[in-house]
């Protein structure tokens, strides 16, 4: 949009004295952040009214994206960057004595969500604006999104995210929307004289969602989507008098929390409810909003809409629509059923086996009486359909009810046209092994998305001196076209460039220096590498290595202080899960080494272990311009994509990988010699499982670095680790280090090692780090949804 300093200022200081009657000189960093927001909804609102009415009478398809987690982090920069107007904002209140950073960090950030999962869908969100795809999201406004984490003594601890303090600024509230969401009671059907069974109730317990809207505004091009988050309240009408405190509690508590556990499937009731929750809300929503603007009959739904299901948490949209089109539209089964698969599609991300969602059939029986009904009648009609063409064997491996469990993954594939998983491997894995059975009965519903990030976030604002730098290279097309950085290619051999990009590195260094500084009064040098593995904490991904390596330099040293080591600033960012006992063990070891080994006076500051607390979008921002090695070392066939790699390398980042997830493709984008390969590949990793005969014990005994650092962990070399090194150790030796942590290490020391050779040729190891910016651009996210919108919801972009 066109803005100039003069028009910002005006509204500006008129938003201020409307809002708090006082003048810039005495309002405060809140005031003044609310001010600055409320201006800038003011911006984007006319342009987001407009593209709903465009959406409305175009009648082009739309996606929405449903999904239990959505992490955007701050928003303040990102609508300020996309609507166009970041630099004139910028000058106009550095006129007025009043810094942009600063006053970004005021805002909380948008944490409702726990890990990749809820950050991939708001890359996502960001990027179906931005290519102008007409994509929504659909969520859960929870009051309290993910816990804050303080380290203290070492351990995590977990205090609430109460983020709604000072409200959120960019959201629509919209009542009048609002919808009912029923569970419990009873249900029987009944003939309605008209051929037909209609469903009738009894004691159910009703819930008002009302969503809230949120603008997600697209990168210079006109285009505000939404993404709706429904809060649940209690519906006006009811005499509250008359209800039981479990229920109104329950009632109140459904949009409370955001559930803290990633990878582990947890399966209390109150997760069931928020997972029906969202889902029937917002198809409701699609529907209600169906019938008013779409001319067409109920029977073309699905030339109109495309749901998706973000992982299985929101599987239960299948019985749910079923029930809304049978129940509610008065539609056949068969036909509800055929334009179900259609609408429907369904994004795996894990294949750990206890993250894969089951649900009690009583629990769901007795929560959700007419779901269950419909669920087990989708079950029975596909048994019966099914066996005389597959044959028993197949037909049950594939149920979707069994063993007294409902299989959301089942139901997911069952009821959508199309299953996806994240990244090449984790596709073929799905195919061939995890899910083999289904591949073969529905062969061409199967497809791999690879993953993708938000440049916008990840690079532009992230990074701002890398952005400047790149612009007057190659000029400004990358920021519509990430591709566009291969052009960066033709500078390899200029040694100008080369040295200009070594000083961005080292000023993002400088500032994540700073900040560690002030939140773990470390000083760190910044001439060190800067080795960073930021991500949730869990065993398959392996901080433990980084952490036994850490380990092996710290006794080189010690054996001989003076050594010729490369100083290493080693950087984890990570939150367990506050039930996750083994991974708090973790970060309470990695914060007793990091004080072990930041105050020995042989190290000399060679070595430095920062565990910075509470790792967000916001302080991922900080820390990934500053990296120059990103960690990605889970046990292949463990990671289903992985994303932080991607925005690691898009910063200049080496990654040092193992052949897991996303990180093959991103070997094959830059080529072997700009990338540290190490480890055991899913093959061979596989073959140790056939074979059975892996023993970490033998490791242990055998190899006398790893047996001096495993010691070191149980007696007292590394302090006040008591409990948890026992419990370390044990998990390595005794238990067979189920993640082949021992396997893997001598190879993931031999690719340490080259990291530090190359390291030591500056121009080398510069040159490298240019192949990876310059080779990013396929994992853009803004490709990612192209091809989703192409290949499964078959959406086309607004005003195309
Ligand atoms: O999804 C992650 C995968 O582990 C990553 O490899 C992948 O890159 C990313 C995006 O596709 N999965 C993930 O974050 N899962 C969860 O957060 C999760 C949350 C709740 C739950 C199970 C898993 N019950």
């Amino acid at each position: 949009m066109e803005l100039t300093k003069e028009q910002f200022i005006q509204d500006f200081e008129k938003t201020l004295t409307d809002k708090y009657a006082k003048p810039l000189i005495q309002a405060g960093q809140q005031e003044i952040f609310q001010s600055l927001a409320d201006v800038v909804k003011s911006y984007y609102a006319p342009i987001w009214q407009e593209d709903l009415a465009y959406k409305d009478e175009s009648q082009k398809k739309q996606a929405y994206y449903f999904s239990i987690e959505f992490l955007p982090g701050q928003m303040l920069k990102s609508n300020l960057l996309n609507l166009g107007i970041m630099d004139t904002v910028r000058e106009a209140l550095s006129d007025l004595n009043v810094s942009l950073d600063e006053l970004a960090e005021v805002e909380p950030d948008m944490a409702i969500g726990n890990g990749g999962l809820g950050r991939l869908a708001s890359c996502f969100m960001d990027s179906l604006a931005s290519k102008g795809l007409p994509g929504n999201g659909n969520g859960i406004r929870y009051r309290y999104g993910l816990f804050k984490q303080k380290i203290i003594d070492g351990y995590q601890c977990e205090l609430p995210d109460s983020w709604l303090d000072n409200g959120n600024p960019w959201e629509v509230r919209r009542p009048e929307q609002a919808v009912e969401v029923t569970f419990g009671g009873e249900v029987w059907l009944e003939d309605d004289g008209k051929g037909s069974l209609k469903p009738h109730y009894r004691d159910q317990e009703r819930v008002l969602a009302v969503p809230y809207d949120n603008p997600m505004v697209g990168y210079e091009n006109s285009t505000v989507n939404n993404m709706c988050l429904w809060r649940s309240e209690i519906p006006e009408d009811l005499d509250v008098r008359f209800q039981n405190l479990d229920y109104m509690n329950q009632t109140a508590q459904l949009s409370a929390e955001l559930y803290p556990d990633d990878s582990n499937y947890d399966g209390r009731l109150l997760r069931l409810k928020q997972e029906y929750f969202f889902v029937s809300a917002g198809l409701q929503r699609i529907l209600k909003h169906y019938k008013k603007h779409i001319k067409a009959p109920i029977s073309q739904i699905h030339e109109y809409v495309a749901v998706h299901i973000n992982d299985t948490h929101p599987a239960l949209c299948v019985p749910e629509f079923m029930r809304l089109l049978i129940d509610d539209w008065g539609l056949a089964w068969e036909q509800a059923w055929e334009i179900t698969v259609k609408v429907m599609s369904y994004t795996n991300h894990t294949i750990l086996p206890e993250a894969m969602e089951k649900w009690p059939e009583d629990m769901v029986q007795n929560l959700l009486p007419r779901v269950y009904q419909i669920i087990l009648e989708i079950d029975r009609r596909r048994t019966k359909d099914l066996l005389p063409k597959v044959g028993p064997t197949l037909v049950h491996s594939t149920r979707i009810v069994k063993d007294g469990q409902i299989h959301m993954a089942h139901l997911s594939i069952i009821g959508s046209h199309s299953t996806n998983g994240v990244a090449k491997l984790h596709s073929d894995l799905i195919k061939d092994v995890v899910l083999h059975d289904f591949y073969t009965i529905y062969p061409e519903r199967f497809n791999n998305k690879t993953n993708g990030i938000a440049e916008r976030r990840w690079l532009q604002i992230s990074n701002e001196k890398l952005s400047s730098l790149i612009d007057e290279t190659i000029g400004r097309a990358w920021r519509h076209d990430l591709n566009e950085l291969v052009l960066l290619k033709n500078y390899k051999d200029n040694p100008d460039f080369l040295s200009q990009l070594q000083a961005v590195k080292k000023a993002d260094k400088v500032r994540l220096a700073e900040v560690i500084k002030e939140r773990n009064d470390i000083e760190v040098n910044t001439e060190a590498i800067f080795d960073v593995q930021v991500k949730r904490l869990h065993a398959y991904k392996r901080q433990l290595l980084n952490v036994l390596h850490i380990m092996k330099l710290y006794f080189d040293i010690k054996d001989d202080p003076s050594i010729d080591i490369y100083p290493r600033v080693f950087i984890f960012g990570s939150k367990a899960a506050p039930g996750y006992h083994y991974a708090k063990s973790i970060i309470k070891a990695i914060n007793e080494i990091a004080n072990l080994i930041n105050n020995d006076t042989d190290v000399a500051g060679r070595l430095k272990i920062v565990f910075m607390e509470n790792y967000n979008v916001s302080l991922a921002e900080y820390i990934i311009p500053a990296a120059d090695v990103s960690e990605q070392i889970s046990l292949a066939s463990k990671e289903a994509s992985g994303t932080s790699n991607m925005k690691l390398m898009l910063n200049g980042a080496l990654t040092m990988a193992t052949l897991d997830g996303a990180n093959i493709e991103i070997k094959d984008a830059v080529g072997d010699e700009n990338i540290f390969i190490f480890g055991l590949t899913k093959d061979e990793v596989y073959d140790y499982y056939a074979r059975g005969d892996y023993n970490a014990h033998d490791i242990y005994k055998s190899n006398p670095v790893l047996n001096r650092i495993l010691n070191a962990f149980r007696d007292g070399t590394i302090p006040n680790i008591a409990n948890e090194g026992p419990e370390i150790f044990a998990s390595l030796t005794t238990y067979n280090d189920e993640y082949f942590v021992l396997r893997d290490f001598d190879d993931y020391v031999r690719a340490q090692a080259e990291v530090e050779a190359l390291y030591r040729d500056q121009t080398a190891w510069t040159k490298a780090s240019l192949a990876n910016i310059a080779n990013a651009g396929r994992f853009s996210s803004d490709r990612t949804v192209q091809e989703y919108a192409d290949d499964i919801w078959y959406i086309k972009a607004n005003k195309a």
